[in-house]
């Protein structure tokens, strides 16, 4: 019998060749003699979203025809990352691709590179949704993710004279060969106007909505692909376009260009990811962002049910929504609003299925970033939601007085509308009240919640907080970035751990085999080399591959202190130009992070980095004893090939500060140990490798309570520590920035003024571990087993054990297998 394999689904590397071939031909037009780089790429990429087709429709078939109960994780932010490698990783398919390649004379490694990853976060949250998605699919659980299709994804950044400067990011310009648009599902969402009562057919008063605006939602849909699995998840994003005949109609007077402007504005929607991280200011455009998805994203929900025949009742029972932070929680008074205005539902029956139906999760702990919006600006662009919410305030502080009787105090710290000055809605108060579970991403996070930020909310519904620590994917973050160590896990211990975290577990067996430590450095060696001549490529700079290479990847933020890190730097700068000869460990600073383009002093930050650099790498006393380098615009296509080569992970945030990270799991699975403080996830990381794996430093958070009721001053340790005091003079002499000082006098003024984030109290233990982590790094095989007793630890931080966890515990979503049949 002849088979001969379908050019859309064959695996085979001669089918693979010949699909490809047909897809350059008739995708691409062109021969491979006249193909461009991102030609080939489109072609790949289009013969493997060919062979991920079929499941995905077969998904989606078998989701409608049992009306199964799904996740829909709503969140403005998703940070995907490029998708082709991690498509043929979850296929099973890269060795085959690979081969295939190569026999046409292409390098797969090449045409990954090719790829634009779209940018549509700004860090953690938006990386944490993507790691979710990964995770539902490949446990099989039905699930959609819900956001925005941004024009502009977060910016490029660029480095000039050591100041970040922005580049808009045009990741959509070569196509988008992973996305189908789906038209017909387009909804239409109102924005402005006014409310009115008037009576319905039957004479009964209802509240009608008179918008003077109504933009059109289109949807996009990315394929999830789990790993080795037959589920295919659905990533849908909004795009926004102008109604037309609406806008024509409004300008009817013959105002073409008014209408064309108006189609503009519309489009504005989902033009720009706004580039803050944990800070919230109230721009009107963003406000529209968030309404606009999350009314999109509803309707599409009740479209679903509609086909389904579920009758609307029943939304608890068919979908749960898990708010991704408060960006998407005017879904609450969306809902109601659907549920009464459009389906003459009774406020208690809307209220009894709104409150069953959505869960929040709270990811930061900073006053600054919790959204607050004006009540002028909600009520001018929702109107009718502003009446919901007092209307959902009204009752809520009902329930509160009778739980807590003549305790006005409390009535207005909890009101969801804060009257202390001007007006503003509090977007996590309204979150915490229409919610059934509220958690947040560590252990320590939803401690300090609960203790902290909502601890009213907390006293009034104890039964509503849950922890649930975050996770990172696996898939992503070894199986696809890390081909090395993973190699050597296979030979070792099988790959099971790719669907099981915890069989890393395993590796401990082997930690005292000498020959597996050889294999070990072995392997963390080549990395480095690669990383070494990337950066020599890139940058020009000379890194000694045997330096440690200490890295702190992440966004910038005083409160994750950066400038700690720079301060340790100019420390041991100090002490070889004190001493020429001094014994130090050889060192490689690598930074990599982005800040928000209004942020002055996060941008100050990294020019200090790239000034010390320019001093530090140029010092011939230095003798190549320290190396400094500011690896520009990092992305996740760019942590993948960071995280492998990391010996030192940087993760030094002030206690109560950093909700989680995962930049901190990352490294961690990889092989880096942690220098760190007891914040976020840092504290269980610790308790999973245990104490002797992991450097530990600084204040405790209650001990940075402590210090600040009883009178924090900066100046004393600077006085007291001749080389915090050095270090400091070092920048405000103007050293670092030929003579002038005062570029970095801004910086110097806050750390020796106010210092919130309490650096100088955290300086002399932070030098004196990182001394320890020279002593430990001379020591080879006591570094070998701390990496690999690190890696071997990791198995509580896979997003798999997350997503279990929330399954388990409020989702109540069981698995669905996926049949491959036709
Ligand atoms: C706030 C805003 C305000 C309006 C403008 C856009 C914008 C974007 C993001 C945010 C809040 C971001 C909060 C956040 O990213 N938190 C991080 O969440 C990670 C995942 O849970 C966690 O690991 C990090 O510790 C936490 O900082």
């Amino acid at each position: 019998e002849v088979r001969v394999e379908d050019d859309r689904t064959g695996l085979s590397i001669e089918t693979l060749k010949r699909a490809f071939a047909d897809n350059l031909f008739y995708i691409q037009g062109k021969f491979p003699e006249i193909a461009s780089r991102n030609d080939f790429y489109m072609a790949l990429a289009y013969t493997v979203r060919d062979r991920l087709l079929r499941r995905w429709l077969n998904t989606a078939e078998t989701y409608t025809r049992n009306a199964s109960r799904t996740v829909a994780y709503m969140s403005a932010e998703f940070l995907m990352g490029p998708q082709l490698g991690n498509n043929l990783i979850n296929l099973g398919i890269y060795d085959q691709v690979n081969q295939a390649m190569k026999e046409l004379g292409l390098d797969l490694e090449e045409l990954l590179e090719e790829e634009e990853e779209p940018g549509l976060g700004n860090g953690g949250l938006g990386r944490l949704a993507a790691c979710y998605l990964d995770s539902l699919a490949t446990l099989e659980i039905p699930s959609l993710g819900y956001g925005i299709r941004y024009e502009f994804g977060i910016f490029e950044q660029d480095i000039k004279d050591g100041w970040q400067v922005e580049i808009t990011d045009k990741w959509l310009s070569a196509g988008n060969p992973w996305e189908l648009p789906r038209p017909e599902w387009s909804v239409e969402v109102k924005l402005g106007g006014h409310t009115e009562m008037r009576a319905d057919e039957h004479g009964h008063f209802k509240v009608y909505w008179l918008p003077d605006k109504i933009v059109k939602g289109i949807p996009y849909d990315t394929p999830i692909l789990g790993y080795k699995t037959n589920t295919a998840n659905t990533l849908r994003l909004w795009k926004a376009e102008a109604v037309e005949s609406f806008d024509f109609y409004a300008f009817d007077s013959g105002d073409y260009l008014g209408a064309v402007h108006q189609k503009t504005v519309s489009e504005n929607i989902s033009k720009v990811l706004y580039p803050n991280d944990n800070s919230a200011q109230g721009k009107e455009l963003r406000l529209a962002q968030q309404i606009f998805f999350v009314s999109c994203s509803l309707k599409d929900m009740t479209r679903i049910m509609a086909g389904q025949n579920v009758p609307l009742e029943q939304f608890a029972d068919k979908f749960v929504i898990q708010l991704n932070d408060t960006h998407p929680s005017v879904a609450i008074p969306e809902l109601m609003r659907l549920l009464i205005d459009e389906h003459n539902m009774t406020w208690d029956q809307a209220w009894g299925i709104t409150k069953k139906t959505f869960a929040y999760t709270n990811h930061t702990l900073l006053p600054e970033a919790l959204e607050r919006w004006p009540i002028s600006l909600f009520g001018r662009m929702l109107p009718r939601h502003l009446e919901i919410i007092y209307e959902i305030n009204n009752r809520f502080l009902d329930e509160v007085r009778m739980k807590f009787p003549d305790d006005v105090d409390r009535l207005r710290r909890m009101s969801l509308i804060d009257e202390s000055g001007e007006r503003y809605v509090r977007m996590a108060f309204l979150a915490c009240v229409g919610s059934y579970s509220i958690n947040g991403v560590a252990a320590l996070h939803t401690e300090l919640l609960q203790k902290d930020v909502l601890h009213d909310f907390y006293e009034m519904y104890p039964e509503k907080f849950n922890n649930k620590t975050n996770g990172i994917t696996p898939r992503r973050f070894m199986v696809l970035s890390n081909p090395r160590l993973c190699k050597l896990l296979h030979s070792k211990i099988g790959d099971e751990w790719v669907k099981n975290l915890y069989e890393l577990r395993k590796l401990e067996g082997f930690v005292d085999d000498p020959e597996f430590r050889h294999q070990w450095r072995q392997m963390k060696q080549e990395i480095k080399q690669d990383v070494v001549d990337y950066i020599k490529s890139t940058t020009g700079i000379n890194v000694n591959v045997n330096s440690m290479f200490d890295i702190q990847a992440k966004r910038f933020h005083e409160y994750k202190r950066q400038h700690l890190n720079v301060l340790h730097i100019i420390t041991l700068y100090n002490r070889i130009k004190a001493n020429p000869n001094i014994e130090i460990t050889p060192r490689t600073f690598l930074f990599g992070g982005k800040a928000a383009p209004g942020y002055y002093m996060a941008k100050l930050i990294i020019k200090l980095i790239n000034s010390v650099g320019d001093i530090v790498n140029r010092d011939p006393d230095v003798r190549d004893r320290l190396k400094v380098v500011f690896l520009k615009d990092f992305s996740v296509k760019f942590a993948q090939k960071i995280y492998p080569a990391a010996e030192l992970s940087e993760q030094i945030s002030t206690a109560g500060k950093e909700a989680s990270g995962t930049g901190n799991m990352k490294f961690a699975l990889n092989g880096a140990i942690t220098i760190g403080t007891l914040d976020g996830a840092n504290v269980e990381i610790l308790e999973e490798v245990g104490a002797e794996n992991f450097f530990l430093c600084g204040l405790t958070t209650e001990e940075v309570y402590a210090l600040k009721a009883k009178g924090y001053k900066p100046w004393e340790y600077y006085k007291k520590d001749p080389e915090l005091k050095l270090a400091i003079d070092r920048i405000a002499s103007g050293f670092f920035s030929h003579g002038d000082p005062n570029l970095f006098k801004p910086l110097v003024d806050h750390l020796l003024g106010n210092d919130q984030y309490m650096l100088m109290a955290d300086y002399r233990s932070y030098i004196d571990t990182q001394d320890e982590v020279s002593q430990a790094y001379r020591d080879i095989d006591r570094w070998t087993r701390m990496s690999i007793l690190n890696v071997a630890r990791m198995g509580k931080f896979s997003s798999d054990r997350s997503i279990r966890d929330y399954c388990e515990d409020f989702w109540k979503i069981q698995p669905v297998k996926i049949d491959l049949k036709q």
